[in-house]
């Protein structure tokens, strides 16, 4: 399969309205032969700085610039980061993602707490991730020397709509990270989110972005927008629960051998939506009650979940029944 870094946003968009059949027919053709097996990784997510941010994203609930600022919370310590990685682990989950709402990485303790927290995640076996702004090149490679496997740093949305998203940092400075965390070997992990506003053109330049990138970002997490009160969204309407469904398959066929990490937004979606995102070539879900500050489906009703699409979940590099007696 050739890997393309050449394409027009036309060609895109072109993908992204597609009659849904023929969409989710060549999005599965382009997953079934570049993942075979329909494994799906777990992720589990946890927040250890929540709130109090200096950036001004209108999406998020923890920007000091909105009323939903859950400030005045304490950062989690290492030891108790660590007890919820081993829980997760033990619960089935493969990576372990840490969030700090922060603009920006600054050395000092936090920074060393971070580093201790990546090696302590990975000495527990798991895949360790972590997102927390924007970061130097002494800092990447600090990460990449404690074993950190991937870096999450979302573009969002397209170039042209990000301005209306977030004035505080520009799109360049998000590319600029990226090519930090790239140089010091680390990961990628970047997507975007949807149902900010944006139109059919700004999810297609999101995506070329994203497929221009080369190599292509290991790891694409598409997020649907939680309305979240005291934002500048919350009255933002809910999406189409079939546009996210376009989002993954167009992401799967744009980039064949990434991770499609259906994120946040689960929650609005039904059972038979988030089977169609798997069967469009979604392959790993946020795995635990929470997301950062926001709910997740219960872990039940996704074990639930994976029995009924009858996919397995990926553990240390094999496949494993997702649940007992399959
Ligand atoms: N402060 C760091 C940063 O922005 O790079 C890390 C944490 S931030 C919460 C990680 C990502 O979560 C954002 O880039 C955004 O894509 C996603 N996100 C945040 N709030 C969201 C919401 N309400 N709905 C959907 N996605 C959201
Ligand atoms: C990503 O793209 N989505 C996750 C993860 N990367 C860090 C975060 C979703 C956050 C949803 C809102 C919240 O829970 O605060
Ligand atoms: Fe939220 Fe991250 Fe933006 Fe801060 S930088 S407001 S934590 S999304």
């Amino acid at each position: 399969m050739t890997l393309r870094h050449d394409w027009s946003r036309q060609e895109i968009q072109a993908l992204l309205e597609l009659p849904l059949m023929d969409l989710l027919w060549q999005a599965q053709g382009v997953h079934r032969s570049a993942n075979p097996g329909y494994h799906v990784q777990l992720a589990s997510l946890l927040s250890v700085k929540t709130g109090g941010c200096e950036e001004d994203c209108a999406y998020c609930p923890q920007s000091m610039h909105h009323p939903s600022d859950l400030d005045g919370r304490q950062p989690l310590a290492v030891a108790p980061v660590l007890e919820r990685a081993r829980q997760a682990r033990d619960a089935g989950a493969h990576r372990f993602c840490m969030g700090w709402a922060w603009r920006e990485i600054r050395d000092g303790a936090p920074f060393e707490a971070m580093l201790a927290m990546v090696r302590g995640v990975r000495e527990l076996g798991l895949e360790a991730c972590v997102t927390a702004g924007m970061l130097s090149d002494g800092q990447a490679t600090r990460l990449a020397e404690a074993g950190l496997t991937a870096y999450n740093h979302n573009l969002d949305t397209s170039p042209e709509h990000y301005g209306r998203i977030i004035s505080t940092r520009t799109y360049q400075e998000r590319l600029d990270t990226l090519e930090r965390v790239r140089r010091a070997g680390i990961d990628l992990c970047c997507g975007g989110i949807i149902g900010l506003g944006e139109g059919p053109e700004d999810r297609a330049g999101l995506l070329q972005v994203l497929a221009c990138l080369d190599p292509h970002p290991e790891s694409v997490p598409i997020n649907a927008l939680v309305a979240v009160e005291g934002t500048p969204l919350e009255e933002q309407p809910a999406i189409d629960p079939l546009e996210l469904v376009r989002m993954v398959a167009t992401a799967r066929i744009l980039m064949p051998h990434s991770r499609v990490r259906l994120s946040a937004g689960r929650e609005q979606l039904g059972r038979e939506a988030q089977i169609l995102c798997l069967l469009a070539g979604a392959d790993s879900i946020f795995y635990g009650d929470t997301l950062l500050t926001t709910s997740n489906p219960a872990v039940s009703s996704d074990q639930e979940l994976l029995r009924a699409a009858g996919v397995r979940v990926q553990l240390e590099g094999q496949a494993l029944a997702a649940t007992a007696g399959r």
